[in-house]
């Protein structure tokens, strides 16, 4: 390349990266305690996780591995009993289908599969197989606001389907400050907005569901440090507003733990 021309180039992308702080990571950071931790099996490759009562609901992915199981949240005393514990309910997938976001809405849990696009429906009691519904594109995060439901699929797309048919009816780009944000992964609805855990990255984006746009972020990087993980495919995917306690347990892929985060008081 010219040497000049090369120069040009350099002052110009230099020009970019001054004015990209201005743009970059907008949102500011949530402030938020941990209150609480408990143990989580490290065998779940955690797509999905919800409670519901006293129980929590996970989806755990992979083919020829992706299962569905419900446990209790209070856990036993000594720790042997919590690494042993068994769950209250599992259901092992048919091998073709790589389990991915969950959600739960009237009684019935739904669940997204990666690159299958079906949607299966269970009861929540019984985790009996109550439908399969077709969809277009991957599946990564779902949750529910009580109408919708909620789809994320690695782009900075969120996608809204009716529940009855999971017929698409719209869709929402994600935006912190001028910047689409991609990789939305594990969803959560709370307190009227919704959260993302960000794939490969240590945050949680809180959503504003009108217009897409971020409005402030946790950063679990610190929280992360403290298991001492070992894998890259450990990484934090799992939330779910626990309304009892007022707050959200996080995980990840393969964790040995669970934190139960509350955030502060302004
Ligand atoms: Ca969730």
């Amino acid at each position: 390349m010219n040497p000049f021309i090369a120069a040009l180039l350099c002052t110009s992308l230099l020009c970019i990266a001054n004015l990209l702080p201005a743009t970059a990571n907008a949102a500011p950071p949530i402030a938020f305690d941990i209150v609480a931790e408990r143990t989580h099996k490290p065998t779940l490759f955690t797509q999905g996780l919800l409670v519901d009562g006293d129980h929590f609901y996970e989806s755990s992915g992979l083919y020829g591995k992706s299962l569905l199981v419900t446990y209790p949240i209070a856990e036993p005393e000594s720790t042997w009993a919590k690494i042993s514990a068994p769950f209250t309910r599992k259901l092992a997938l048919p091998a073709e289908f790589f389990a991915e976001g969950l959600t739960l809405l009237d009684g019935k849990l739904y669940l997204l599969t990666w690159q299958e696009q079906t949607l299966l429906v269970y009861n929540k009691n019984n985790f009996a197989l109550e439908q399969k519904l077709a969809y277009e594109g991957e599946g990564w995060g779902l949750a529910t606001d009580g109408k919708w439901l909620i789809r994320s699929d690695g782009s900075d797309q969120l996608f809204f389907h009716q529940a009855a048919d999971f017929a698409l009816m719209h869709q929402l780009q994600v935006t912190d400050g001028k910047r689409p944000v991609r990789q939305l992964n594990e969803l959560e609805f709370a307190q009227g907005f919704i959260w993302a855990n960000i794939w490969y990255e240590d945050r949680i984006v809180k959503i504003d569901p009108k217009n897409g746009k971020v409005l402030g972020e946790l950063n679990l990087k610190a929280l992360k440090q403290q298991l001492k993980l070992t894998s890259s495919e450990q990484v934090l995917n799992g939330i779910a507003w626990d309304e009892q306690r007022q707050g959200f347990w996080v995980t990840g892929k393969l964790w040995p733990k669970m934190f139960l985060i509350r955030i502060a008081a302004d």
